[in-house]
């Protein structure tokens, strides 16, 4: 089989085993091979015995090009929106207040479980087009608006189905744990009897790759988490935590405890927390577009995360409540303007670091024997994918080698 030789690129390979800023290599030439990344360096350092295997180079025109961008923390599958109580936000009633009046993720569990399968996959779908079309090739999706067994099943069942529809990766998280069902209330521990038992049943089904639980003062507590956590490791499944979104509840230090893939919004963080995520490899999941649609004040503690080295991914979160919101490269500018994020850690953060927040070895940067999942930009230098709001200067995406 001819490989792809690709020419007359700036490639920001993200590989921090190269010297230079973003992993950027000026003059690049790209080969591909099948499914994978062939080789990438400078053009002029091309083997001849490799370029003699590929196809007639094909000019990318002084494009840049990145890794396909990867959305590590989304519950874009749901029902209905909030428009309403975005309304009563703006006229001085809080998140929390709301969520307490039974609004909240409430409300957009009775719509997702009155929805068809059908319903659900129509209104969620432009969702995931919209990300596609900013260059996202792999999407973390949540369950977590039907808090019951068949009305979970139905969100992730989506959730893949969407993926397959629109050939991009998705991988998909139970969050059975994300808020009390009606049914239930005044009773979580037995609603958290109820998620431990539908766990297995829909992991048996492949619908699991992960398991999530909002840990929150209008959430789950440390023990009912934890409860959470330890059937997700008898099954063998990661774990991620929203954690210390709205107050320090200590989330992060349990999830380090059960080796969690990352810990999510982080907003209220302590130091100990920090440390407890070094220790354990975990990334710290950063999610902007929530910190400005809820008017947050406070900052996700950066250079704590910094200086232990603590890898910072960045994801749309894209809800009905907190950030309905369907931008990576938004959430990138976000990132800078309202945190100063560097451009580049920005874009390692939707690369790099996303992928290693979902346990993915094979992709988020540019190198040989790595998935051949590629976005090219109508750009010249990678600060400029930070720098524009609302700018999509997309050219073309390559899932696999293959244009998407
Ligand atoms: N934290 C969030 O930001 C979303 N879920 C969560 O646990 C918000 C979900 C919603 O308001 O619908
Ligand atoms: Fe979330």
């Amino acid at each position: 089989m001819t490989l792809q030789l690709w020419t007359g690129c700036v490639a920001a390979t993200l590989n921090p085993a190269l010297p230079q800023p973003y992993g950027l290599i000026e003059d690049a030439a790209l080969v591909v091979d099948g499914p994978l990344i062939g080789w990438v360096g400078v053009r002029s350092e091309l083997p001849a015995a490799l370029a003699a295997r590929c196809g007639p180079a094909q000019d990318a025109g002084g494009a840049l090009v990145t890794p396909g961008l990867i959305d590590p923390h989304t519950h874009l599958v749901y029902a209905g929106d909030r428009a309403r109580e975005f309304e009563m936000r703006l006229g001085g009633v809080s998140y929390e207040e709301i969520a307490r009046q039974g609004g909240g993720i409430a409300s957009t569990v009775r719509q997702t479980r009155a929805a068809s399968p059908e319903a659900l996959r129509a209104q969620s779908r432009p969702r995931l087009q919209a990300l596609c079309a900013e260059g996202v090739t792999t999407v973390e999706i949540k369950s977590g608006y039907g808090l019951d067994l068949e009305s979970e099943r139905k969100m992730l069942q989506a959730a893949r189905q969407l993926g397959q529809e629109l050939g991009v990766t998705v991988r998909t998280t139970f969050l059975g744990a994300h808020a009390l069902p009606p049914e239930f209330a005044g009773r979580p521990d037995a609603y958290i009897d109820a998620v431990v038992a539908m766990l297995p049943v829909l992991h048996r089904e492949g619908l699991v790759d992960a398991v999530d639980v909002f840990c929150e003062r209008i959430g789950f507590s440390l023990d009912q988490t934890r409860r959470v956590f330890e059937a997700a490791r008898a099954l063998g499944l990661p774990v991620k935590l929203h954690a210390e979104q709205l107050s320090d509840s200590g989330g992060a230090r349990l999830a380090a405890d059960f080796g969690a893939l990352s810990c999510d919004h982080l907003e209220y963080l302590s130091p100990q927390g920090v440390q407890a995520m070094a220790d354990a490899g975990s990334v710290a999941v950063l999610l902007p577009g929530a910190f400005y649609f809820l008017r947050e004040t406070r900052l996700p503690p950066l250079d704590g995360l910094r200086q232990r080295g603590v890898p910072m991914a960045l994801a749309t979160d894209c809800n009905p409540g907190s950030s309905p919101c369907t931008s990576l490269l938004l959430m990138m500018n976000m990132a800078c303007t309202l945190w100063r994020m560097t451009p580049e850690e920005a874009l390692a953060g939707v690369t790099r670091h996303a992928a290693r927040a979902l346990g993915l070895a094979d992709r988020g940067l540019l190198a040989a024997g790595m998935r051949a999942d590629l976005v090219f930009w109508q750009l010249d230098h990678p600060a400029q994918l930070s720098y524009a709001m609302g700018a999509n200067p997309r050219l073309r995406t390559l899932i696999e080698g293959r244009v998407a």
